[in-house]
């Protein structure tokens, strides 16, 4: 990894966390910092503004376990595991090391590989062999895109998301737009197929897959609108926990809710992508201050 880092003018090693290093990234666009861990984006502050990316203070910051915020890779299947609950919610990808590969970088924009392939390890979870990629763009905009290649000799089904924790003033003035009459599974008690009707606000747990959509996105609370676009993805995920839920999270304060909503670019339930050997697959999310 450091011979991509020795002669860089944005990207430098954090290893203040004893075994899990961190990448912080400093250009004129702005500041990121990124685990190793997870491939796992948890900090971005564009320059003259606020941050954008949510992170909880009680987040933990150890191997096995993802950080609470950021953009968690939830890969490859997006919560429980299709037919096998023993596996690990929302997949394999934010609970290991994955290596830098590559760094492109100007004044303005900085661009970091990092890969993960098949092991031991990744095959008693998923017996496939794969190489996945996930590129970070810090600048002006924030880009994440995360691509499975299939190195197996059989196909493979790829799902997951990009669960992206975004900073709000306030949940409670908070208000999302561009999902108006879509479809969505609403998952919060029963599962129910629901319309949405104009904008999303909240007044409790919200924890909602959208489908058949991939327009772009727009969060505005009472300082600032983002807007969220997405490729490779007719799912997007909308989830605050609330009052309960937030209280269940241990690396959450009960009242951080207030702080945060998740708006995922997935893959998730039939938005699935069944690759043969050789094919590939890339979801990704992009955000910008509008
Ligand atoms: O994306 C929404 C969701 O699936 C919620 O149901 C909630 O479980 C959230 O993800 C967080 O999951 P995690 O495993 O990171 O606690």
């Amino acid at each position: 990894m450091n011979h991509f880092l020795d002669n860089s003018k944005t990207v430098s090693l954090d290893s203040s966390i004893p075994d899990y290093p961190v990448l912080i990234v400093e250009n004129s666009a702005g500041t990121a910092k990124v685990a190793l861990h997870g491939a796992h984006l948890f900090e971005w502050k564009p320059t003259g503004a606020d941050a954008v990316i949510y992170t909880s203070p009680d987040a933990i910051y150890k191997e096995g376990k993802a950080i609470r915020g950021g953009i968690p890779i939830c890969w490859p299947w997006f919560n429980a595991h299709p037919t096998d609950s023993s596996k690990p919610s929302h997949g394999i990808g934010r609970n290991r090391f994955w290596e830098l590969s590559g760094l492109q970088e100007s004044d303005t924009e900085t661009i970091l590989t990092l890969s993960l392939v098949s092991d031991d390890v990744t095959k008693k979870l998923w017996p496939y062999d794969f190489r996945a990629e996930v590129s970070i763009h810090i600048g002006q905009t924030l880009k994440v895109e995360l691509t499975t290649v299939n190195t197996d000799r059989q196909p493979l089904q790829i799902g997951g998301a990009l669960h992206s924790y975004f900073c709000v003033n306030r949940i409670s003035d908070t208000s999302i737009s561009g999902l108006d009459s879509t479809s969505y599974l609403d998952t919060v008690g029963e599962e129910t197929v629901r319309t949405q009707n104009g904008e999303i606000t909240f007044s409790g747990e919200v924890d909602r897959i959208y489908t058949d959509h991939s327009g772009d996105i727009f969060i505005k609370d009472k300082v600032r609108t983002l807007k969220i676009s997405r490729s490779g993805s007719r799912s997007a995920v909308i989830w605050n926990p609330w009052i309960e839920k937030a209280k269940g999270l241990g690396d959450l304060p009960d009242n951080a809710y207030h702080d945060f909503v998740c708006v995922e670019a997935a893959n998730a339930r039939e938005d699935v992508y069944l690759l043969k050997p050789g094919e590939s697959h890339t979801l990704s999310t992009s955000v910008e201050v509008v």
